[in-house]
């Protein structure tokens, strides 16, 4: 230990010094921190003021090779990605920025010199949750894998002064309370005053000719206001290229106000801040069914207004002409939150930059990449006609145009259809006119693509078939991925000790492809005894956590099944209640019955206004209460809600689940990502073939993954022959009793009624046929409990689970996008 340093670890620690990687440096430029910053010393600093000064600390380091990329890209012209996304739901920076620097271990030792917990102080780290869920925190990671594969690009979005309400559980229901991210100050963003771009909203147009007599638009809004950008650095795995992610806060615009002021009317120029404020004030708490709120829609076309308008910026500071636009930049939509940016760009090019239509569009057309994350029919984005010309009369007319050009071209090809031409149209004319921001992307952009195989085929066959008839080329699948810097390293550091000592080096994490090298030792008593070690030390942490938390105590060594997703029908929560309660029935109705000890735990929040998603909560928590206290069952079974489920919280849960629930109904999931991370991390699967688990499944081999219920082949067909719940119900004595139980107020303090809309709908309607798989879901959870007796067959399937998930890493997800939808290569930045 106290050796003489090497004349190399000599070199490295000289160097370490000059780039502030030293333990000194980190220790010295932390107290100063503390010092400048928080005003604060070692002795009365709170553990915030502690945390803001590590923060700075680690942004310190980042903000070179900020600069640096910065530079490099602007004078090498680089070919850029603009990833645009109502939703970044970021997680806590700290820790994965020390991991992304390479300074996490120095870091820790550099604490422990001051006498600190770094652990502590991480936990000090409130999140940016500016997202609702898989979407949003695919856009996160997606930002991750960009910057680590030194792909030169931009994240647009929205810097939400609140982001995702916090779940807090209240006699069993969800209770909301706001989101506070911003309260403390954020060490992470740099403020760009500089960076300011108007957005107007309603008004008129008007036609008017230019200086060469040709017919111009003009449009006369009657509300400007202001976004300004907050910039975010975001650093790459063990590179010196950091992407810039840019939010835009809204602010009343200046002119706008002084307008006001000066006939004399403060309250209303006040009263016109507080107005323009309000757009970036708050996200959206729903996911999936479509809000169609008119603050959204100004939110929408803030963001993506502000955006186009930064890339045009961009073009003239850097390439020059507007003609090379789509050589520069490519856009990706990620959903239809952003697909205004089509008549946006359209508009600032034709009626701002003179351009004549055809080119533009050439332009914008190439400019654009659409992704879709859903098939359910409730999400799809619409916006009355009314509502979107009284706030963008403009882009109406541009949408307009961009229509009638192509239903022409649509006639041309299948003529005489013309209920093609209604099915295709931008604007959907039955009842109510309404705006199909769907088509206005697909048709806007160059390539579409769905996140999984089956839902990207799904998309071409159901969702837009008739665009696949007509541009087949333009459909494209690119399967999700996540992060393993955030899923893995980050959250499971024992597990990544335990890997890159079993593979001999850490080169794993930038290419996960190279866990496969794990499978050399999936039979290793030695191995499996640590695996179990870690995964047991997971548990451990995570239920000190939930009892803290909830008050419910978990046995670490019950199998740890874990569902943890938004709360939705479709993802049936309620299917794995049934099984709880079967399981309940079971040892009740046997006291000598034996089997598996199982800790249920769920998380996830409900959009506020979904009733049967929160209903499904208070019915999880009900049983709970009644499971957790009875000690005829509770040696076997205990069921506990995490509160609050976000990044930070997923990250305890991951590394401690065994199983991993993934069991939507077939054909509804578009993706999934959490799947990917529970596997990653160890869990092994109970899953239908659905989203990304089809692939999952494949790469982990079928014998490795617990299969059940109908595809989404079978799906179809039973709903086309007329799906009879209620026969299955009557059919199966087992299914109705646990149905009973619920219905009996056994876990509603006597209450017969409280379940009722939930049962009820499940007899009677079952739309995601959660009664039609139960069978299969508890055949299968039997199936389970028998393999995880066995602990090393059950140990070795972790492992080849872990070491086959090379695939799902975002890294391979945006090395797709990079060929073969973006046309971007790498740019390395040096000094990393
Ligand atoms: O996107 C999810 C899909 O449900 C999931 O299967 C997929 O893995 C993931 C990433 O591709 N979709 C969402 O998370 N959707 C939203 O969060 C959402 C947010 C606002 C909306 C609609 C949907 O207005």
């Amino acid at each position: 230990m106290n050796q003489e340093p090497s004349p190399a670890s000599f070199d490295q620690e000289r160097e370490h010094t000059r780039t502030g990687m030293s333990k000194a440096s980190l220790k010295r430029d932390f107290l100063d921190n503390l010092f400048y910053i928080q005003g604060r010393f070692r002795e009365v600093a709170t553990p915030h003021d502690l945390y803001m000064a590590a923060a700075y600390t680690t942004r310190d380091r980042l903000l070179a090779r900020w600069v640096k990329s910065a530079q490099d890209f602007k004078t090498t012209h680089a070919r850029t990605v603009c990833y645009l996304s109502a939703e970044f739901l970021l997680g806590p920076h700290l820790a994965n920025n020390l991991v992304n620097l390479g300074i996490a271990e120095t870091s820790t030792e550099a604490a422990e010199e001051l006498d600190l917990d770094l652990n502590a102080i991480i936990e000090e780290e409130e999140e940016p949750g500016l997202g609702n869920g898989g979407l949003g925190r695919l856009a996160a990671c997606f930002m991750d894998s960009l910057s680590t594969l030194q792909i030169p690009s931009i994240g647009y979005g929205i810097r939400y002064e609140f982001g995702i309400f916090d779940q807090m559980i209240e006699n069993g229901w969800q209770v909301e309370k706001s989101d506070t991210w911003l309260r403390n100050g954020n060490p992470w963003e740099i403020p760009r005053p500089k960076i300011r771009f108007p957005v107007m909203y309603g008004g008129h147009t008007e036609q008017y000719r230019d200086h060469d007599g040709r017919p111009r638009t003009r449009w006369v809004p009657d509300l400007v206001i202001d976004g300004v950008a907050y910039d975010t650095p975001i650093l790459g795995y063990g590179v010196g290229n950091v992407n810039l992610l840019r939010l835009w806060k809204a602010e009343a615009s200046e002119s706008f106000d002084f307008q006001a002021f000066n006939v004399g009317d403060y309250y209303g120029a006040v009263h016109a801040k507080i107005e323009a404020e309000t757009i970036s004030k708050v996200l959206y708490p729903n996911d999936e069914p479509e809000a169609g709120k008119e603050l959204r829609l100004k939110q929408q076309f803030f963001f993506v207004s502000c955006s186009v308008q930064d890339m045009i910026r961009l073009q003239f500071n850097t390439v020059g002409p507007l003609e090379t636009l789509a050589d520069k930049f490519v856009a990706q939509l990620n959903d239809t939150h952003p697909a205004l940016a089509v008549a946006e760009l359209m508009r600032l090019l034709m009626d701002e930059h003179d351009m004549e239509w055809d080119q533009a569009w050439d332009i914008t057309h190439r400019v654009f990449c659409y992704t879709n994350h859903t098939l359910l029919p409730e999400a799809l984005e619409t916006w009355s006609v009314s509502l979107f010309e009284r706030l963008l009369p403009r882009h109406l007319e541009i949408v307009y145009a961009i229509n009638q050009r192509f239903l022409d071209q649509v006639r041309v090809r299948f003529l005489g259809d013309e209920d093609r031409v209604r099915r295709m149209s931008l604007i959907a004319e039955d009842g109510e006119r309404r705006v199909r921001m769907a088509h206005l992307a697909v048709v806007g952009s160059r390539a579409v693509n769905g996140v999984a195989e089956l839902h990207s085929e799904l998309v071409k066959t159901t969702l837009f078939r008739d665009f696949h008839e007509l541009w087949p080329d333009r459909f494209h699948n690119v399967t999700n991925g996540v992060t393993p810097r955030r899923f893995m390293v980050v959250a499971n550091p024992r597990l990544t000790r335990l890997i890159t000592e079993t593979c001999g080096s850490d080169a794993w994490i930038r290419d996960l492809d190279r866990l496969r090298e794990l499978e050399a030792h999936a039979t290793d008593p030695g191995l499996h005894e640590r695996w179990h070690e870690v995964k047991i030390a997971a548990k451990r942490d995570l239920s000190a956590w939930l009892k803290h938390r909830t008050g419910v105590l978990l046995d670490p060594e019950a199998m740890f099944d874990v569902q943890a997703k938004r709360i939705h029908e479709y993802k049936r929560q309620h299917l794995n209640v049934l099984h709880i309660v079967r399981c309940y029935q079971r040892i009740k109705q046997n006291p000598n019955h034996d089997m598996v000890p199982r800790a249920f735990v769920f998380g996830g929040k409900a959009a506020p206004g979904y009733f049967m998603a929160k209903l499904i909560i208070k019915l999880i928590n009900a049983i709970a209460e009644v499971v957790n206290k009875d000690p005829q069952v509770n040696g076997f079974i205990r069921v506990v809600f995490m509160p609050d489920f976000n990044v930070k919280n997923g990250q305890r849960l991951y590394p401690a689940a065994n199983l991993s629930e993934q069991i939507s109904l077939a054909g509804k999931e578009a993706s999934g990502t959490g799947n990917m991370k529970f596997s990653m991390n160890g869990a092994l699967t109970i899953g239908t073939l659905d989203g990304a688990n089809v692939e999952i499944r494949e790469e982990v081999g079928a014998e490795n993954f617990f299969l059940f219920g109908m595809s989404a082949e079978e799906v179809n067909r039973r709903q086309h022959q007329g799906y009879r719940p209620w026969e299955l119900y009557r059919g199966d004595p087992e299914l109705r009793s646990d149905i009973d139980l619920i219905n009996s107020g056994l876990f509603s303090h006597g209450d017969t009624q409280l379940f009722r809309p939930l049962t009820d709908q499940l007899v009677n309607q079952d739309p995601f046929m959660v009664l039609a798989d139960y069978r299969a879901y508890l055949t299968c959870h039997d199936h389970v409990a028998e393999v995880y007796r066995d602990h090393h067959r059950w140990t070795r399937m972790s492992i080849l689970n872990v070491a086959r998930m090379g695939k799902f890493s975002s890294d391979r997800a945006i090395r797709e996008y990079a060929e073969r939808i973006w046309q971007v290569e790498p740019h390395p930045v040096g000094g990393g």
